[in-house]
């Protein structure tokens, strides 16, 4: 099988968590680029990442996800009890719902600023409503608790990196200050091995990627 992903792309980062985590027998190649012709001849819907099966290839990386939990059970990261597995299927999916979201109109600002002080202040503030519903969610679903990877772990780590990127970037150097549950899951997943793998692989590709879009 094979994975086509950018390093800074955080949805191609979901799949690489899990990749490495699972030791997934799946090679990891880059495009030629987004939304060229040869590249949608591959993945009609153009976008990263895209998983080719050998069968079939297929895009979005939950569905990505999915089937290589069904594919390769062993080292699961999706519990088997139903209660547990749609609570995991919550979390997986809370975060790019709801708090990515938030992120997109900064996430803009970061190539060329224009907007004002006061809106970008708004998007800050809109960013923290975000992360204090998650934080509420999480504690009231009890992930508090939970001290092993699993899927919505995967989900969850690339976007947290692009939080606390791009606010640091409008001088928001912490974004989960009001959020002791998130803060304590972002050290634990900051010392996950293969999460951080991934961190330093995001880092190392947004730069790369800023540098690129800038010059
Ligand atoms: N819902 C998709 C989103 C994929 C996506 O937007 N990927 C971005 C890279 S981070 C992309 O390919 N952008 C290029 C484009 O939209 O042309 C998923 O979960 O895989």
């Amino acid at each position: 099988m094979k994975l086509y992903s950018v390093p800074h792309s955080p949805f191609a980062s979901k799949v690489r968590i899990q990749i490495y985590a699972k030791n997934l027998p799946v090679e990891i190649v880059a495009p030629e680029g987004f939304r060229t012709p040869e590249y949608e001849k591959i993945n009609p819907l153009g976008k990263i990442p895209a998983l080719d099966t050998g069968e079939v290839v297929l895009p979005e990386s939950a569905v990505i996800m999915e089937f290589l939990e069904d594919s390769f059970p062993d080292n699961p990261l999706r519990p088997t009890d139903i209660k547990e597995r749609a609570l995991v299927n919550l979390f997986c999916q809370v975060p790019d719902t709801y708090v990515s979201p938030a992120l997109f109109p900064l996430f803009a600002q970061v190539f060329g600023r224009t907007a004002s002080d006061e809106d970008i202040a708004g998007h800050l503030a809109n960013m923290k409503v975000q992360l204090a519903m998650l934080e509420n969610l999480w504690v009231q679903y009890g992930r508090d608790q939970h001290n092993t990877l699993d899927l919505a772990d995967c989900h969850l780590a690339p976007v947290m990196f692009f939080i606390f990127d791009v606010c640091a970037s409008f001088g928001e150097t912490d974004p989960l200050a009001d959020c002791p549950a998130l803060t304590a899951w972002w050290q634990w997943a900051n010392n996950n091995e293969h999460i951080s793998r991934v961190l330093v692989e995001l880092d190392e590709g947004f730069k790369a990627f800023l540098t690129r879009m800038k010059g």
